[in-house]
């Protein structure tokens, strides 16, 4: 049986601060990734406003994508992509984010990049905020809390679009911008950060800060999606949501509310406003008993009501469970710090892998929204080894994707409208939880480790024979 549309767009995803190093050439300032260190989140990965030096900073020279896009593209021209998911710093095209010329050096690198993957018929995706304001947003606005940002963004959008318009068509605006919602989230999305002279300890845990920046995220993410319809008709903009399922541990029905519960605020609160156009009841509920205020303009409902996404686009890694009970153990790998699901095994980084969880998302996205969908993110993070030939037999990889193209099969048979698939992630990049590179989730080895030693020679590994046969026969040979 033939389940997947002949145009399904098949391919890999990367991030700027993750992949192209490169992080003062030609014109470009620091991003607040350029300020994040490598380490665990939960206990020393620190933004910090010091100079280290660059192995510290793992975004300073990443895989060096900025200087081997060629080799990269071609590489990912012969897996078959059909597309290439990649972002776009916004501090090499606005370095300080607030300036008023955009930087032409910057620009001209994206169009050296769109016109390769062209080249092979591979269609860029790009995502316009992946984790990266300019870090001089952050120091003198305190990233999205300021509303002045808000235009700052919007001017860059504005750029990249119209010099763009004929080369990329699928636009997102903020990754996983639902992380602003979680206690546990890195905030990088709203551009919030501890700065050396900050009055308040930590403003992340200012609550009304955090909900007034995520709703002026909301509207410079309207405001990217009226922009795109002026300049292009044909551009398709999507929202881009890390979608947590979860399961209530027990069949008490306290657990199947604090799962309804969670499920609303950090799934599909942020949907709801990006793809429905308004706060839910729920959301408006929530933020009353926290305390929140959040100060609305004249006209922001209408912009949120008019920059409706045409997709919903999501990323996908693993599941958890939610109970009430007390002395159950949360498991930290876990985003969220959700409690152990005894059913399902774990990654080395302590991620639940749970392909049905992938059908049930995919028919709950599709019966809420009835938009199409993308699904932007989803990989096997591990340690791969070279054997004695240089090879690197990723079998737990292949596996892994395996069991989730089969279900999104059912979902596509289940009529779901899903009209692609991006791994994460396209080649060995520094991860964004750690900034390790020991975590690796890439079809192409990247030779570099976690102290910066490496030739950064790029290695086929099985899974990319693998993955160029799977997209060969359109899914039909997994
Ligand atoms: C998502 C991010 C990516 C990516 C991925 C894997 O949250 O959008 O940038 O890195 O997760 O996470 P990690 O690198 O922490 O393993």
């Amino acid at each position: 049986m033939k389940l997947f549309p002949d145009n399904f767009l098949w391919g890999g995803a990367v991030a700027a601060n993750q992949c192209e190093g490169a992080w003062e050439a030609d014109g470009k300032k620091e991003s607040i990734c350029d300020h994040l260190t490598a380490g665990s989140r939960a206990k020393n990965r620190v933004f910090t406003s010091k100079i280290l030096p660059d192995e510290s900073y793992p975004s300073h020279v990443a895989v060096d994508f900025y200087h081997r896009y060629k080799e990269d593209i071609a590489l990912f021209a012969e897996m078959g992509f059909k597309v290439f998911r990649l972002s776009i710093a916004w501090s090499r095209i606005f370095p300080n984010g607030d300036d008023e010329i955009p930087n032409e050096e910057g620009l001209k690198f994206y169009d050296r990049v769109f016109d390769e993957c062209l080249k092979y018929g591979i269609e860029p995706m790009v995502t316009l905020s992946h984790f990266e304001i300019p870090y001089h947003l952050v120091k003198e606005y305190q990233g999205f809390s300021d509303r002045k940002v808000i235009d700052c963004f919007e001017r860059y959008v504005r750029c990249v679009m119209t010099r763009y318009k004929d080369k990329v068509k699928y636009w997102l605006t903020f990754n996983e911008i639902n992380f602003a919602t979680m206690p546990m989230g890195n905030l990088e999305v709203l551009g919030i950060m501890n700065r050396e002279n900050d009055e308040v300890a930590n403003p992340l845990d200012d609550i009304n800060l955090r909900f007034q920046a995520l709703h002026h995220v909301f509207l410079a993410s309207a405001r990217a999606v009226i922009a795109a319809k002026e300049i292009n008709p044909d551009f398709k903009v999507g929202c881009m949501i890390a979608h947590i399922t979860m399961y209530p541990l027990t069949c008490r029905p306290e657990d199947m509310l604090l799962l309804q519960e969670l499920d609303h605020i950090i799934n599909d609160f942020c949907a709801d406003v990006q793809v429905k156009g308004r706060y839910p009841g729920y959301a408006l509920r929530y933020l009353e008993e926290k305390g929140v205020n959040l100060t609305f303009e004249p006209g922001d409902e209408a912009v949120l009501r008019k920059g409706c996404v045409d997709f919903y686009s999501f990323s996908y890694y693993m599941s958890n469970c939610v109970t009430t009970e007390e002395g159950h153990t949360t498991t930290l790998g876990n985003l969220l710090g959700g409690v152990k699901n005894p059913y399902l095994e774990a990654t080395q980084w302590g991620w639940q892998v749970d392909p049905k969880g992938l059908l049930y998302t995919l028919n709950k996205i599709h019966d809420r929204y009835q938009v199409p969908i993308f699904i932007v993110e989803n990989g096997l993070g591990a340690v791969d080894v070279r054997d004695e030939n240089g090879c690197i037999h990723d079998d737990y990889r292949i596996n892994y994707l395996r069991q989730h193209i089969c279900e999104m099969e059912k979902a596509i048979h289940n009529k779901v409208d899903l009209f692609g698939y991006t791994v994460w992630s396209a080649l060995d990049i520094v991860s964004s939880g750690t900034g390790e590179m020991k975590k690796r989730y890439g079809f192409i080895y990247v030779d570099k480790d976690d102290e910066g030693n490496g030739t950064m020679e790029r290695f086929k590994k099985k899974s990319f024979y693998w993955y160029k046969k799977v997209i060969e026969s359109n899914g039909g040979d997994l």
